[in-house]
């Protein structure tokens, strides 16, 4: 009888290690490379993208949510310690912060940000002539087959498994790493005025403006179906697992140039979007059923 309690509860204990912080992608993390993860709360019905938080109430009582900004205290440090990493100029938490949540309800992947920012730089919505990372932005990347890879070259955009979804406030995505988008064309960057294609990438934006408090709060939403999309470099994504994922916040506050940017998983030093061994993880929640 012992023993089989003995079993039964390491049997509990590996069922809550599986789906709670989930499993070690890398066999050599588990000892030496703390990883920042982020958990992906299952929900029974789809989120509405529209730009409206009023739908993530429930999510975010979970508690399951990430925020990073300048001075947050999960730095970076080392390649063995990842974490929030600052590049160019990025003052304080008054400058750019982010808080981002995430769900799945087994067909779509969505993502919750509120970014805050002390100065807006309001892009023409037809005037899509600069790179989507010039202007005020967020970017998730995805590594659907938890590749390794560091200092990849570019074309970034023909790398097996990776994704990357930058979305500026005003919608332009212009130069980023998705070919989820409505050009129709796979593995090449998004050309200018293109935009997710709606379908297996939909992203809004709502830019709240606080003048009281002269603050700014970009509410991001979006949904990335979890099957990917055929001909395109991310794999699907199985409820369950967990994969390989950055987000990045851009920021502009003098005209259309990046002023500064914010990883949520580096080594403090390295601008990490071509390296897919400094990012950090998301686990997946299982079906209900399974
Ligand atoms: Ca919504
Ligand atoms: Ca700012
Ligand atoms: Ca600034
Ligand atoms: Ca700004």
């Amino acid at each position: 009888m012992r023993v089989r309690s003995k079993r039964l509860l390491v049997f509990c204990f590996l069922l809550v290690f599986r789906t709670g912080q989930g499993t070690p992608l890398f066999s050599q993390d588990q000892k030496t490379v703390r990883r920042p993860e982020i958990n992906v709360p299952y929900v029974s019905k789809p989120l509405t993208v529209d730009g409206d938080l009023s739908d993530w109430t429930a999510i975010k009582t979970l508690g399951e949510g990430i925020t990073f900004y300048r001075g947050d205290g999960h730095e970076g440090t080392s390649p063995a310690n990842l974490g929030t990493t600052i590049r160019l100029e990025v003052d304080n938490k008054d400058d750019l912060s982010c808080s981002l949540w995430m769900a799945h309800d087994g067909t779509y992947l969505y993502v919750l940000a509120e970014v805050s920012d002390d100065d807006w730089e309001p892009f023409d919505r037809e005037n899509r002539d600069n790179m989507c990372y010039q202007e005020d932005m967020l970017r998730l990347m995805i590594n659907s087959t938890n590749a390794q890879e560091a200092d990849i070259k570019e074309p970034i955009e023909n790398q097996p498994g990776y994704e990357g979804f930058g979305f500026s406030t005003d919608g332009n995505i212009y130069g980023d790493w998705s070919d989820f988008n409505s050009s129709g064309i796979p593995k090449k960057r998004p050309p200018k005025g293109s935009t997710p294609d709606g379908a297996y990438w939909k992203a809004e934006c709502t830019v709240i403006s606080l003048p009281s408090k002269n603050r700014y709060l970009y509410v991001y939403e979006e949904r990335i179906a979890l099957d990917g999309w055929p001909g395109r470099n991310m794999e699907k994504l199985i409820p369950g697992k967990s994969y390989g994922f950055n987000a990045e916040v851009c920021d502009a506050d003098n005209g259309t140039k990046l002023q500064g940017y914010i990883l949520w998983s580096s080594d403090g030093t390295t601008s990490s979007f071509n390296f897919l061994n400094l990012w950090g993880v998301m686990n997946l929640a299982p079906l209900p059923y399974e």
